[in-house]
């Protein structure tokens, strides 16, 4: 393909798939909703227009197959992608470049080349995020380890659980374990950077060796609501007050673990919300993050026992450790094979860890899975202003299909 048609393809995908769940230029897709069907259908329809069949899960994945007669009924097949949900006001480059990145590569390899020895599938997982449910990772999951029964009873903010938002989406909870796959060869996904490493360095390939572990805490403060006009200041339970507190100090809970941890509270909630009330509850999560499990496991003892101390004070404290995602390294074999592939192709490119979870090290799990990373500008993601290259993506798609040349063909 003339580089042209793949530059004009990729900026028409991004742009269509990016217009998708935005409202009042707010962009957010987040499972089994109206905005995440219509992303499915669209990505669905990219996949026939590069002559791969669409199909979909027991749990909503994506999945582009080849169309050919060749019989892979015993071959274990390569999956391709990312993921096509976003976070709150996110960008149109998170997930979105990866499946885009993953469709094309398979479609240009397979029109050079023909069909596969070994089968390829492109994939778009859903709800990688966890942004309405606290369980990040969903379609990833449910395909390696299967959905459980008290994951699929997680409700969001508006108290729907997992399982109703999927029967209301048009799936049958009780199939979700049709979805779990053994049959994987290996998992590679294309990702952008979300941090400044590439860019800064110049490189254009990130080949990532460790995914950095991922706990993340519900936590809820129950204090006392009172007259905020009649309640003298020593005479309170406020909880928000409370949780205050801690998140100031939370810095330095984590900073004494680990000088290379991030924490963050990135959710809060206030009950009963009035300006003139005294907050009853406040509910909030925290997500650490640490290449070191001990590291990790210390956080969350000091990060439980700083919250305990709030029970002397009269508070009622409840913790919910919601994910709990170890650190992984990724395969030794599928780093040196895109090593092979980007060093023919003479790019720059540089080895790293990622601080970023991905759907890659859930397939690491029980698959060899491998994860590259391309520079997003300034660094920046989880934000609209998320932005990568045309260039860059071409790059990627040139890099995914000489490594599925190199393993497929
Ligand atoms: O939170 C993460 O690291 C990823 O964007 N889900
Ligand atoms: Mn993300
Ligand atoms: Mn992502």
């Amino acid at each position: 393909m003339k580089n042209v048609e793949l530059m004009e393809k990729i900026e028409f995908y991004i742009n269509r798939l990016g217009q998708v769940g935005l409202k009042d230029g707010i962009r957010w897709r987040c499972a089994y909703t109206k905005e995440d069907k219509a992303a499915k259908e669209l990505f669905k329809s990219l996949i026939e227009n590069e002559g791969l069949l669409a199909s979909e899960d027991a749990v909503g994945n994506v999945y582009g197959k080849l169309k050919n007669s060749i019989d892979y009924t015993d071959v274990k097949k390569i999956l391709v992608g990312s993921h096509i949900d976003t976070v709150r006001d996110g960008g149109a480059y998170d997930g979105a470049a990866g499946i885009i990145i993953g469709l094309l590569a398979v479609s240009e390899t397979i029109k050079k080349f023909g069909a596969p020895k070994i089968p390829i599938e492109v994939i778009a997982l859903t709800e990688e995020e966890g942004s309405r449910y606290a369980m990040s990772y969903v379609g990833s999951r449910a395909i390696v380890n299967g959905l459980m029964e008290n994951e699929l009873n997680s409700v969001d903010e508006d108290g729907i659980s997992l399982k109703t938002a999927m029967l209301l989406a048009g799936y049958d909870p009780d199939n979700v374990m049709k979805a779990k796959r053994d049959d994987i060869h290996s998992y590679f996904e294309v990702h952008i950077e979300q941090g400044p490493v590439l860019e800064k360095t110049g490189n254009k390939i990130g080949i990532i060796e460790r995914i950095n572990g991922i706990f993340f805490i519900e936590v809820e403060i129950i204090g006392r609501e009172d007259h905020a006009g009649t309640t003298p200041m020593n005479m309170r339970l406020d909880s928000l007050s409370a949780a205050s507190k801690f998140m100031a100090k939370l810095p330095e809970v984590v900073a004494e673990i680990s000088n290379s941890a991030t924490a963050t509270v990135g959710k809060i909630r206030v009950e009963p919300g009035s300006s003139n009330v005294v907050p009853k509850k406040t509910i909030f999560t925290i997500d650490f993050r640490d290449m070191d499990v001990d590291k990790l496991t210390r956080m969350n003892e000091a990060i439980q026992l700083e919250l305990n101390q709030l029970k002397h004070q009269g508070f009622k404290v409840n913790c919910n450790l919601a994910t709990s995602e170890l650190p992984v390294d990724l395969n030794k074999e599928l780093i040196n094979l895109c090593e092979v592939v980007v060093k023919d192709l003479g790019l720059p490119y540089m080895r790293m860890n990622s601080g970023a979870g991905h759907d890659a090290q859930i397939f690491a799990e029980r698959f060899p899975a491998s994860l590259l990373f391309i520079p997003c500008k300034d660094g920046r993601s989880h934000s609209p202003v998320e932005f990568a290259s045309n260039e860059d993506i071409a790059i990627a798609v040139e890099v995914m299909s000489g490594i599925l040349k190199k393993l497929a063909w």
